[in-house]
């Protein structure tokens, strides 16, 4: 059996649905996954403890440490003591620095980026000779999803707070990447007529109709942009469950290394 370990620290609401969700979707597809869950005090020590655990357990073929971590642990120290064979979420320094090489493979793709990928591919939307712009440069999604692009022979706009006007870049881009965290930033008309719109925001905003007093927007206007995009992906619903299935291909791939099988 593939194996995955869940490493939570503290309490984010947030973080506890997606890393139930990711378990919960482990279990669908017969992955073995625990799940580690560790108060928001826990010592830079003790975290580093159980990553070398799990670094040493045959049984575990991927280790996922939920991000962000509390502000008081050195999230770069935890990140590069994740074996880079276990790193299924793909983002030790090792596999990122193989992801900006040419030549080189990284063992593993970040999820998100590698999700928005997927879904290009998918849905056939061609990449390579167009242009695509990045909305946002986290190391976790605006950064990877910049290299893949380029992997896949796209002509990469990186935007971010200090781009100057930014609504002229995206009116020539096939492609647009938004990963900026901030609820409907993006208006329908800075996108470009066809434009494939892949949102991977995920915002939580009051709404006293809504049953739980809020609901979940991208950082893309949806309704606004849905009328000029050629495709456009949905929050909820779009980029998030595609995270969940890069993250079970990534720990089958890992458990295949594993085991000498073919792939
Ligand atoms: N692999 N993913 C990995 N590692 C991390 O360190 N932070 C982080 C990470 N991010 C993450 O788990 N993101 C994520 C976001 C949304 C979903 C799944 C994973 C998801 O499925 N969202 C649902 C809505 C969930 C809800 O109701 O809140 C969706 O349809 O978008």
């Amino acid at each position: 059996m593939p194996g995955l370990a869940v490493v939570l620290v503290g309490n984010r609401r947030d973080s506890a649905t997606y890393v139930r969700m990711k378990t919960r979707a482990c279990e669908e597809v017969g992955i073995t996954s625990v799940q580690h869950d560790l108060p928001a005090e826990t010592s830079q020590a003790a975290l580093m403890k159980l990553v070398a655990q799990l670094n040493a357990d045959d049984s575990v073929h991927g280790i996922l440490v939920q991000l962000p971590l509390p502000g008081h642990i050195n999230e770069h120290e935890v990140l590069e003591s994740v074996s880079v064979t276990k790193d299924v979420d793909g983002l030790h320094p090792t596999n990122m620095a193989f992801l900006a090489m040419r030549g080189r493979d990284p063992l593993f793709a970040p999820c998100t980026p590698s999700g928005c990928i997927e879904l290009l591919k998918r849905y056939n939307i061609p990449i390579r000779g167009k242009r695509a712009a990045v909305l946002g440069r986290s190391n976790i999604v605006g950064i990877p999803a910049g290299l893949l692009l380029m992997a896949n022979d796209a002509t990469v706009t990186m935007c971010h707070r200090y781009t100057p006007d930014m609504k002229a870049v995206l009116q020539e881009a096939d492609i647009v990447v938004v990963a900026i965290g901030k609820a409907e930033h993006v208006p329908g008309d800075w996108i470009k007529p066809g434009a494939t719109v892949i949102d991977v925001g995920i915002n939580s905003v009051d709404d006293a109709t809504a049953k739980r007093g809020y609901r979940l927007v991208g950082d893309v206007h949806y309704e606004s942009a849905s009328k000029v995009a050629g495709a456009i992906t949905p929050v909820p619903g779009g980029v998030g469950p595609m995270t969940i299935a890069m993250l079970l291909r990534n720990t089958v791939d890992s458990a295949v290394r594993a085991f000498g099988l073919k792939e």
